[in-house]
């Protein structure tokens, strides 16, 4: 099995408060018809790729919910709930805990620290763990024990102090190929890795997602899509105008794992 192979995912609804999600620029809000029509299509995507999907009802008192990848990891073998670097977030976590409840049966939590799973790059041998203004060194050592419960081996990283998350600037697109921005492809984070390097301007496409044999890519990046497409990927472009807004892309989006 590859890291890729999925077989279900959870996504959340976005709620009417999205438009107030976190976002470091001053930019403008999303737009909430727009944001649910890139939820939509993404979960559409999602399906296409074959998985079956939990779509979960709006939180309206948690903005960035919809932001499911953040608050917990999951794995054919259990789920870890995290603690969020983020104060308008925490809640997050006790929203998702009965559903991991119902989908895994050992669901553990990091007692101490805090840590979002947009900083958790699976790869083949290990999870990279990147700290951030979201993942402490406390909540990420709790990480590195929590994953070694489930059997799986984990390694902690410095990310560019700019991104937001280790996934905003890098993602595994197969088992040896990581996709990243410029600061990623200088960073020797990845290191063993075949890189691909985002031109710039092109950087928003750094969060990609890969599931089974379909490579989902931000719209309007034609660079990397048509470099992408000539190397054999099976690409999907979807819009992530209005979630790019408040600093997301399309790994957020979803929970995923493996339940055969
Ligand atoms: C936040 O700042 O938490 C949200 N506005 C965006 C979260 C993006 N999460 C991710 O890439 N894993």
């Amino acid at each position: 099995m590859t890291c890729h192979d999925f077989t279900h995912a959870i996504l959340r609804t976005p709620g009417r408060s999205v438009v107030g999600g976190l976002h470091a620029g001053d930019g403008p809000a999303p737009d909430y018809d727009a944001v649910l029509r890139e939820h939509a299509a993404y979960a559409d995507a999602l399906r296409e790729a074959g998985l079956t999907l939990d779509i979960l009802g709006a939180l309206e008192a948690f903005p960035d919910s919809i932001f499911v990848e953040d608050p917990a990891l999951v794995f054919g073998e259990g789920a870890i709930l995290l603690n969020s670097g983020a104060d308008t977030r925490r809640g997050e976590v006790a929203e998702l805990a009965p559903v991991l409840g119902r989908h895994f049966g050992e669901v553990l939590r990091i007692g101490e620290g805090s840590a979002d799973g947009g900083d958790v790059m699976v790869t083949p041998d290990r999870a990279l763990i990147g700290l951030s203004a979201r993942t402490d060194a406390v909540g990420a050592a709790a990480l590195v024990e929590a994953l070694g419960t489930l059997g799986r081996k984990a390694a902690i990283v410095e990310p560019p102090r700019e991104a937001l998350h280790l996934k905003t600037i890098a993602t595994l697109i197969d088992e040896e190929t990581i996709l990243t921005t410029q600061a990623g492809a200088v960073s020797g984070l990845f290191a063993g890795f075949r890189v691909l390097t985002l031109d710039p301007g092109e950087e928003a496409a750094a969060n990609a997602l890969r599931i089974n044999d379909t490579l989902l890519l931000s719209d309007g990046h034609p660079r990397i899509a048509e470099r992408l497409d000539r190397e054999g990927y099976r690409l999907k472009l979807l819009d992530t105008t209005h979630v790019a807004r408040i600093d997301a892309g399309l790994s957020c989006m979803s929970l995923r794992w493996n339940a055969a």
